[in-house]
């Protein structure tokens, strides 16, 4: 495959692992980056490590995280306000003591107040889209997509999203991207993402899959500071929480309710695409996927090893259960970034063979 050269909006955890792990990867070019204050353009290709230098550790800079969220002030600038104005304009809350925060402090950034539209305007020349954007305003990466669509872009958008909810929102857009030639690759993170495509893959044993069970553990010490909106995201799925009550704790709330559970917060039934993602691949009911896992944020250690089983009937009548295991060695950082520069890659072979519309990760792997 031809170079591919990529552009990433956002650079809080996962735009800027995504960006570091792309300089491991064969024929990925970073073209373009932006947060919701700077943008950073160099169709020759950025150099990744002044931008990741300029802005590691500027949390001010960074509203996403590994899971795209915010982690200090959720939703309020990306994303509450929706379209143009949540990402071009904000502002709000994010320099801080004089100092230039984000891209603005790479020498290569440019501030601005519209940093998507600068994006798009240059998206010509750009094959591969990725959102790492919030969205715990669920509508807000559909309508990105409406965006980009909208000024006729041709070629790949990739999101790491986390909830069911919002795929239904992007094929509900399905024939807006068609028409404009865009290749959009939904919930392709980890979970769901690439622990989806490993149920997909598990599966093929089966011609009847009765359950799929995904499992996660997070060890998230060092990685705390940078992930705080995946922290937040993930708590809105504990009993007694959901997105909006997560949105407005503060953060001394937040570290109230780890202390309460000594650092390690245990998740059952989430609303994880990957339900829905399989069902629309035609391998199982959403009902029958269940994803939970254990975070601690006290330690580097995955409290528990991920793991994806799949229990299904073989065509001469057996009954198993294929497990996918992740070995505890690999961090979340490699599991998300690894896997959505893979789908990204996926992506872009689909768009240049024509195939247009909503795809998950699923979709990328053998039939079912
Ligand atoms: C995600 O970012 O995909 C979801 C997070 C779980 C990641 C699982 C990684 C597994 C591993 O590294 O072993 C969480 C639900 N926010």
């Amino acid at each position: 495959m031809d170079d591919i050269r990529f552009a990433v909006l956002g650079t809080g955890g996962i735009g800027r692992r995504t960006l570091e792990v792309s300089q491991h990867k064969d024929g990925l070019t970073a073209v373009a980056a932006c947060d919701r204050n700077g943008v950073a353009i160099d169709h020759s290709g950025l150099d990744v490590d002044e931008l990741l230098e300029a802005t590691e550790g500027n949390i001010a800079s960074g509203p996403e995280d590994a899971s795209g969220t915010t982690p200090a002030t959720p939703a309020d600038d990306y994303a509450s306000d929706g379209g143009a104005a949540a990402v071009e304009g904000g502002g709000g809350g994010v320099k801080q003591h004089g100092e230039q925060a984000g891209i603005v402090a790479s020498s290569q950034g440019e501030p601005t107040e519209t940093p998507i539209d600068d994006i798009i305007a240059e998206s010509d020349a750009i094959d591969a889209v990725l959102l790492a954007l919030p969205n715990l305003e669920h509508d807000f990466i559909p309508r990105v997509a409406e965006r980009f669509a909208g000024a006729d872009y041709e070629g790949v958008m990739i999101d790491v999203l986390k909830r069911s909810r919002v795929i239904g929102m992007l094929d509900d857009r399905e024939d807006l991207l068609k028409e404009s030639g865009i290749t959009f690759v939904c919930g392709a993170g980890a979970t769901p993402g690439f622990l989806t495509g490993a149920a997909a893959l598990a599966a093929q044993s089966f011609v009847e899959v009765e359950e799929v069970e995904i499992w996660w553990g997070v060890g998230l010490k060092s990685g705390y500071e940078d992930n705080r909106g995946t922290v937040r995201e993930d708590i809105a799925h504990l009993d007694g929480y959901d997105i909006e009550t997560a949105r407005e704790m503060s953060e001394a709330e937040i570290e109230a309710l780890i202390d309460e559970h000594d650092g390690v917060l245990e998740f059952h039934d989430m609303e994880h695409a990957d339900d829905v993602l399989l069902e629309r691949a035609g391998i199982c009911d959403a009902d029958d996927v269940h994803v939970g896992g254990v975070l601690d944020v006290r330690s580097d250690e995955k409290p528990t090893t991920t793991t994806v089983s799949v229990t299904g009937t073989t065509f001469d009548g057996e009954t198993g259960t294929n497990t996918f295991e992740l070995d505890d060695a690999t961090s979340m950082e490699a599991n998300v970034n690894g896997p959505a520069l893979g789908y990204l890659k996926a992506g872009v072979r689909n768009n240049r063979a024509g195939h247009y519309g909503v795809f998950g990760p699923a979709d990328l792997m053998p039939g079912f």
